[in-house]
């Protein structure tokens, strides 16, 4: 391995998300918003920015207009200086289908990969709210040898049909002995019996052994073609796979709260679980660490305002994230998180919500626990999650949390 191996880095931004509909009906989930300014993607891509990569391709398949926007817009590097990030759509280069599983993307994108010729390939998922320092990463994995290396994270063993499982090998704790893709049953840690180590889809791979990989996954019968179904179980069965433990990873500027902070936003408790872990008195995951910055842009945008309408009508926020361009007229905002060009109204009260972009709340509405898609709007009077049987009778997604979903632009008139 040459010295400064050459590195390309993949995002696989195709999945349908199809847990987080109705966010996902017209987007793919990595264009899903997220905090009142970012979408999903910008974690991954920040990330790997601040870790100095700046080769990047997106492969993107999945209702991706916005995506492929977002990124042309927000991410548009000098291919001058040798930076980019560029989407790549789905192309059926290599047949009449389009992509089928993770790796098969990755290989019908293999010639834009052999123009870059890479050493390393760090290929990373676009769904996960956290900051990885992947430098740390490919460090280890030049060290330990490995062809291909996993990120892994300790999970309670229930959640494991929902991750790659990771087998370490007790004499060589840096090894993988096996993995299973979203098993039914396993068994927990030695050290730990409830908690498994669990793949967080992100990749490191020599390019060499990455190429042979996927060739021979392309022609097996008995395949999915997908990275942690099949690629990462490969190099286990050939003791070539390394796990790096993202316990160990440091960022700078990052606490004791948020160190080592990884959210899957699959579904939408995990979604709004997410944006509640924002808005903590002290948050789970602190996107004020300018240390390790987490990068978008949402456009010429005025400062949020807050207006004091009348004696019963002071608009105020509290414990909430309040994106610019937002009005809050005489309404009340708690525990919540608003997205650029919110309205709230005179005696309108909004408690445990994220209100996506455009979304205006008229006089006297009120919203709890729920999340309302871009350019909801509520009429005046009308609520949302204050009664969930009456929100599921209007067709609104209600989790079993008791979660209520308004997709985009519904007009909410009670
Ligand atoms: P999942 O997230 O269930 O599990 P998958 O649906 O393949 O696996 O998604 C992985 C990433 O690939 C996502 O970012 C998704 O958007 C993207 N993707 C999926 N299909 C794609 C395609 N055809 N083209 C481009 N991109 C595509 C994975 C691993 C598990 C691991 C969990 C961690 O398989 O082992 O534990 O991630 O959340």
């Amino acid at each position: 391995m040459a010295k400064n191996p050459k590195i390309l880095s993949i995002v696989l931004a195709g999945g349908e998300g199809t847990r987080l509909m109705p966010l996902t009906r017209d987007r793919a989930k990595p264009a899903v918003p997220f905090g009142g300014v970012y979408r999903l993607i910008d974690f991954p891509l920040s990330n790997l920015v601040n870790s100095g990569y700046r080769q990047v391709v997106v492969l993107t398949q999945y209702k991706s207009h916005s995506l492929d926007r977002h990124i042309s817009q927000v991410w548009r590097f000098s291919p001058l200086l040798g930076s980019y990030v560029s989407p790549v759509p789905a192309q059926q280069r290599l047949g009449k289908h389009w992509y089928l599983g993770s790796a098969d993307a990755i290989y019908q994108t293999i010639n834009i990969i052999e123009d870059v010729q890479p050493d390393i390939v760090v290929i990373v998922g676009a769904d996960h709210v956290y900051r990885m320092d992947f430098e740390q990463m490919v460090q280890q994995h030049i060290e330990s040898g490995a062809e291909f290396t996993v990120a892994g994270i300790r999970q309670p063993i229930e959640q494991s049909n929902q991750f790659g499982v990771i087998g370490v090998d007790p004499e060589h704790p840096n090894m993988i002995k096996n993995f299973q893709e979203k098993p039914t049953t396993t068994t927990g840690l030695p050290d730990n019996p409830n908690q498994i180590l669990a793949s967080m889809g992100n990749y490191v791979a020599n390019t060499k052994a990455l190429f042979e990989a996927l060739a021979l996954d392309e022609k097996a019968a008995d395949t999915k073609h997908d990275m942690g179904g099949d690629i990462a179980p490969y190099f286990a069965s050939r003791n070539e796979a390394g796990v790096y433990d993202f316990n160990s990873n440091e960022i700078p500027g990052s606490t004791a709260t948020d160190h080592a902070y990884w959210r899957d936003v699959g579904t939408i408790k995990q979604f709004y679980d997410a944006h509640m872990d924002l808005i903590a008195y002290v948050p789970e995951f602190n996107l004020y660490n300018q240390d390790w910055p987490i990068y978008t842009m949402s456009g010429n945008l005025p400062p949020a305002k807050f207006v004091h309408a009348g004696r019963d009508r002071l608009g105020h926020a509290t414990d909430s994230i309040v994106s610019p361009g937002v009005i809050v007229s005489g309404g009340e905002v708690h525990h919540s998180v608003l997205s650029p060009n919110v309205r709230i109204h005179s005696w309108a009260q909004i408690v445990d919500s994220v209100l996506f972009d455009g979304v205006v709340i008229n006089r006297r509405a009120r919203v709890y626990k729920a999340i309302l898609d871009k350019n909801v709007v509520l009429t005046e009077n009308s609520t949302v999650g204050i009664d969930t049987e009456h929100d599921l009778a209007r067709g609104f997604t209600v989790t079993p949390d008791g979660i209520t979903v308004v997709p985009k632009n519904t007009i909410v008139d009670d």
